[in-house]
């Protein structure tokens, strides 16, 4: 993965680093606690004169023929991983005859991959993390929404399984196919809509990437997209929405749920739903679009999304500091919030391991001297670098004066913001490096968020699994990361190699643990295929009945995105 470096002013940045300097000194002269910070650096008003954005692009490269993957090793089969599962024979084995069909509907070369170079069908049948592999012998790339409802008519008649595909950086096995499933890949269908620069209503095809939509929407008025996410460079907005992904901004902007107004669907029998409004009150009925945002590409195809993006804000500062324990973290963050209030964007933390995971996996220079138990990242954005700085000055100095912070660095420049995020942002692809990770994805009551991590760790000690130096051992340590703010923890458990005595003793005890605090399986990355037993664990059974009854009604025939979660 590479970071790609973003417009920078040298000369505006020298002015605002000696103002930060003449602050940082007066600082330091009035206030007794700072100086006993060895690592604290003082912080400048960092805005858009001074070139500064958040702008970390992980080329998670989306190409067939280079791509990056969290794992060097391939995966196996998923079919051989879990043979439990069998492929059901009510769906037919795709023929020479439903090629050539295809061929016909999609006209122009490349839009059209077959196995007769199976490694071009190896991207689209294996996932990011390189835990599943799926066997589809055709992908399908349509560069219309017409053209999507043809295949998918068709499919509906033919009794063929559809497994539909984004940028294909999900993490829970939703975007593979678990068989031969036809993988239909929105990514032919990329282009920008419309932008209203006055209401900053974004329209476009679902197969744009998130990166490229953020990029046209501040090119065009100084908008931002409403969602943030370390996989930007690769996912598709269709993709996010099918998802309804999270990501590192929610605390700002909140979910999907609320920013989307509007979905161009095609349905599993090929009918176009077309719900592209633009309207943010619109009281008229049920609201159908929410039924495919999170649907995880089991009940429509969405081709275009509609949706409403903030003002971009004028200045961003970010702060990486290390805290005594997981207490502190929270401490930190009820503060944030009363003292940062409005212009507070992101509350992200890490414990010492994901560090120490990412510190052995990244080259960039590392945010602190010491290390500590804990670390939390804050960023503030807003639309006057003055007032903001004064704000997360004053949190800062009342922060380390309360002893609620250990230490601190803040940026001074947009390289240091970057790689400051980077350390947050790196720790989903560190965390795989040492051979494979399994994944968790939850929401916990904020008090019980880090239990969770121990209880794993202790777990796996216990079971004789673990040992970060013994290389005898399958799992390296289980780290625990994620959205302090939106109640979100990732625990991720690094592993050496995938095995299925590791599995066994992490599931169902990880969802059972959520389940007994009352939390969700899922916060954020969705069921797909890893969790597409475990929905009760979050959802009771009458609730599942309307779920399985809403995919009878549209997707009779279960043609799409067969064996995951519905
Ligand atoms: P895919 O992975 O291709 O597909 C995801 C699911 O949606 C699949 O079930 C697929 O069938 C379905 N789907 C895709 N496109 C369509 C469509 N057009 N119509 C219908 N169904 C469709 N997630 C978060 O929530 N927050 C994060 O902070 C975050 N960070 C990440 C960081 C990294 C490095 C990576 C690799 C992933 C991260 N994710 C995060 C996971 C997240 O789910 C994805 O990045 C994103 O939501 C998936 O988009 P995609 O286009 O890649 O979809
Ligand atoms: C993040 O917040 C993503 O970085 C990925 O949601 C989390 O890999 C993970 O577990
Ligand atoms: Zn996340």
């Amino acid at each position: 993965m590479t970071i790609k470096k973003g417009r920078f002013n040298p000369r505006k940045t020298l002015y605002f680093v000696y103002i930060a300097f003449i602050v940082m000194i007066k600082n330091i002269a009035s206030n007794p606690q700072l100086k006993k910070i060895p690592t604290f650096v003082a912080y400048r008003a960092f805005s858009k004169a001074s070139g500064f954005e958040k702008k970390l692009t992980y080329s998670i490269v989306n190409t067939a023929s280079k791509r990056g993957y969290a794992a060097k090793q391939p995966p196996k089969l998923t079919s051989e991983t879990y043979s439990y599962v069998k492929r059901d024979e009510k769906y037919k084995k795709l023929t020479t005859e439903d090629i050539e069909h295809f061929k016909n509907i999609l006209g122009k070369k490349g839009s059209l991959i077959t196995d007769e170079v199976a490694s071009d069908l190896d991207f689209y049948n294996e996932d990011w993390m390189r835990k599943y592999k799926g066997q589809s012998k055709l992908v399908l790339k349509p560069t219309t929404t017409e053209q999507v409802a043809q295949i998918i008519k068709y499919c509906n008649e033919q009794n063929l399984a559809v497994c539909p595909q984004g940028g294909n950086t999900g993490l829970v096995g939703g975007s593979i196919p678990v068989f031969d499933e036809i993988i239909l890949s929105v990514s032919n269908l990329n282009k920008i809509r419309s932008f209203d620069n006055v209401s900053g209503i974004l329209k476009c095809d679902a197969g744009v990437i998130l990166e490229s939509a953020d990029e046209y929407i501040k090119e065009n008025g100084n908008y931002i997209f409403p969602l943030d996410l370390g996989a930007k460079g690769s996912c598709h907005v269709g993709g996010v929405v099918a998802t309804n992904a999270g990501g590192l901004r929610l605390l700002r902007y909140g979910s999907l749920h609320g920013s989307v107004l509007g979905l161009e669907v095609v349905l599993p029998n090929g009918e176009i739903m077309n719900s592209m409004h633009s309207l943010r009150k619109d009281n008229t009925g049920y609201d159908l679009k929410q039924l495919f945002i999170g649907s995880e590409g089991t009940i429509g195809i969405i081709t275009g999304v509609s949706i409403l993006c903030p003002p971009r804000p004028n200045a961003f500062h970010v702060s990486f500091l290390g805290v005594e324990s997981y207490e502190m973290v929270q401490k930190v963050f009820q503060k944030a919030k009363n003292e940062l209030g409005e212009v507070l964007s992101a509350f992200e933390f890490m414990d010492g391991k994901s560090l120490q995971l990412t510190k052995s996996h990244i080259t960039s220079p590392e945010p602190l001297e010491e290390e500590y138990p804990f670390y939390v990242l804050i960023e503030t954005s807003g639309s006057n670098a003055e007032h903001d700085s004064a704000k997360l000055e004053a949190f800062l100095s009342s922060a380390f004066e309360e002893e609620l912070v250990l230490d601190g660095t803040v940026s001074t420049n947009e390289s240091e913001a970057k790689n400051l995020w980077s350390w947050r942002e790196m720790i989903p692809e560190s965390s795989a490096a040492g051979g494979g990770v399994y994944k968790y994805d939850v929401s916990l009551p904020l008090k019980d968020l880090y239990s969770l991590v121990d209880a794993v760790n202790e777990k796996l000690e216990a079971a004789g699994l673990s040992s970060v130096t013994d290389e005898s051992k399958p799992v390296i340590s289980a780290i625990g990361y994620g959205h302090v703010g939106d109640g979100n923890l990732h625990l991720n458990v690094a592993v050496r190699t995938y095995t299925k005595e590791v599995e066994k003793c992490l599931e169902p005890f990880v969802y059972e643990f959520v389940s007994s605090k009352k939390g969700s399986v899922s916060a954020e990355h969705g069921l797909g295929f890893q969790k597409k037993n475990y929905i009760g664990y979050s959802k009771s059974e009458q609730e599942i009945k309307m779920i399985k009854q809403l995919k009878n009604i549209y997707d009779p025939k279960g043609i799409l995105n067969p064996y995951k979660y519905v």
